[in-house]
């Protein structure tokens, strides 16, 4: 790594510097445990800082993510690396900053894999350490080795496997964009032969009716912003598909199949150190819950699902406690992006809000440069480890979190590998309160922020857009320097004129990142 000097400080180097420590201090403790800890990572879609009851959330309950926070480390200022989820969960899995590549922005439901077989991946780094590997949930990050033109009723040409998952069961992008199907190992699951999978994201397919022109066949969850193409299940998607038979997911059935396989993962691997990505569908649009949870707060659809999400946490914790599991498991609990309220279907999540706020104190939803863009829940249980339980306001960002676990399992690197993560270790299980001098956070639009304990910078951009107006967000975007003291009253008063130094300072950090 190169590390340039500003002012005498190395910025780059003196978060180096902070590594080193927490490096040697895990390889002793590891060394005394012989039996390496399970992994899980828990990733909510677009799952707000305050939409769990732990974090404040109004007319919802949370008890089994509460309890989980109640038992382990809560953090309040943690960050995704983006505001939307491709490049989020593309930095998490490998540990490099998405804008340093030109093709991570939201991806489309036929995109080719996007993280290159040959990248370093956290489940990479996992299996390097001996532990089974798997992937459950929402993927998003594109499939085989073709963008457009998929033949998806055959074998996809690169999968998860490719990329150091030894089990995959993943929705190939979200659950509003085609192919509405799930992918097992590389395959379209419950194939149906009778039934070929043709997807299309520029034109339908004959004959194949449409949200835009056949509204009468939508089941009562009509779009309100885009989603118009092609109905799969009485709901209208991105994209068009024809085909697929029995192997169509039933949207109310989600968060039934993703716990099932994972809990069977965890069945399969109980007696062997295992890490689990898994990535729920909730509280994403469509919102589409099962009747258990249908009705049962005064948010609708969206609160809903916010418990559908806690009831799944729930299984797995309930399948770890019956194998025996909990106290040498480690779970994160995170999110891949702020929350939003109207994504695209008239799900009546604003009408019904009644006083929540689905960002808790933070400035900005989803897509946003505000902190609500990238300011998400992270919960970290690991009984056998983490005795001293409480709230941690250490700054963090998900950006560390491959180099992180990389020193819990001893894991080595390659050269060049996760440019961007550093081992932040102690932070992650409490035994360091040292903040990260700075994190860097991407908007929708690639503005690039940096934050610090005491302070944010949002580089200026000429996006006119700053306020989306279908989902009513705060964009952030302005075409002059933004400066915000966070300590003192979050993102309120741009005071950048008042603080030239701290602005160079702050962008001196982006620049020197963004060279590296
Ligand atoms: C947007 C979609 C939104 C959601 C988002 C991706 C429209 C109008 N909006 O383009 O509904 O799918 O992409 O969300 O189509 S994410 O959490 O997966 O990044
Ligand atoms: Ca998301």
């Amino acid at each position: 790594m190169k590390s340039r000097n500003y002012a005498g400080i190395s910025l780059l180097a003196s978060l180096a510097a902070c590594n080193s420590a927490t490096a040697e201090t895990v390889q002793k403790n590891s060394t005394q445990d012989l039996k390496k800890p399970n992994v899980i990572v828990i990733l909510a879609d677009d799952l707000g800082y305050g939409d769990l009851k732990c974090y404040g959330a109004k007319n919802v309950e949370t008890p089994h993510v509460d309890k989980l926070a109640s038992e382990g480390i809560r953090f309040t200022n943690a960050h995704t690396v983006a505001a939307t989820s491709t490049p989020s969960r593309y930095s998490l899995l490998t540990g490099e900053y998405a804008w340093r590549r030109p093709d991570t922005d939201i991806a489309a439901g036929d995109v080719k894999m996007i993280i290159r077989p040959e990248q370093y991946t956290m489940a990479d780094m996992f299996k390097s350490a001996g532990y089974a590997t798997a992937a459950i949930g929402k993927w998003h990050l594109g499939l085989g080795d073709k963008t457009g033109g998929q033949d998806w009723n055959a074998p996809l040409p690169a999968a998860l496997g490719d990329l150091g998952f030894d089990y995959h069961y993943i929705m190939a992008a979200t659950a509003d964009r085609v192919p509405c199907v799930f992918i097992e190992n590389g395959k379209v699951a419950n194939y149906d032969p009778s039934d070929p999978i043709e997807v299309s994201y520029t034109k339908n397919f004959p004959g194949e009716p449409t949200g835009k022109d056949n509204p009468e066949l939508l089941y009562n969850l009509h779009p309100s912003n885009g989603h118009d193409m092609s109905i799969v299940n009485g709901i209208s998607r991105i994209g068009f598909m024809k085909g697929g038979g029995k192997a169509l997911w039933k949207d109310e059935n989600i968060a039934d199949s993703i716990a099932v396989h994972a809990i069977d993962f965890i069945k399969q691997h109980k007696d062997e150190p295992f890490f689990m990505y898994f990535a729920t569908n909730d509280v994403h649009v469509p919102r589409f819950p099962h009747d258990r949870f249908r009705g049962k707060n005064p948010m609708g659809l969206r609160g809903d699902a916010i418990a559908q999400f806690d009831w799944t946490v729930g299984q797995l914790m309930e399948t770890l406690d019956q194998l025996g599991l909990t106290e040498n498991t480690l779970i994160i609990l995170s999110s891949d992006n702020g929350p939003v309220v109207d994504d695209g279907y008239k799900d009546k999540a604003e009408e019904l809000l009644n006083g929540h706020t689905p960002s808790g104190p933070w400035r900005g939803n989803k897509y946003s440069a505000f902190e609500g863009g990238t300011a998400v829940p992270v919960i970290v249980r690991w009984p056998q480890k983490i005795k001293k339980t409480g709230d941690s306001d250490v700054l963090m960002s998900q950006i560390d979190w491959l180099a992180s676990l990389g020193a819990l399992v001893n894991a080595r690197l390659p050269k060049g590998s996760a440019p961007d993560s550093y081992d932040r270790l102690g932070n992650l299980i409490g035994t360091d309160k040292t903040d990260r001098p700075w994190i860097v956070e991407q908007s929708m639009n690639h503005t690039l922020s940096v934050r610090t304990k005491d302070w944010k910078y949002i580089e200026p951009n000429d996006d006119p857009t700053t306020f989306m107006k279908a989902e009513k967000i705060e964009t952030g975007n302005l075409n002059v320097p933004q400066l915000y003291e966070m300590e003192k009253v979050n993102e309120q008063e741009n005071v950048a004129e008042k603080y030239p130094k701290k602005v160079f300072e702050l962008q001196t950090i982006l620049r020197q990142v963004r060279n590296k």
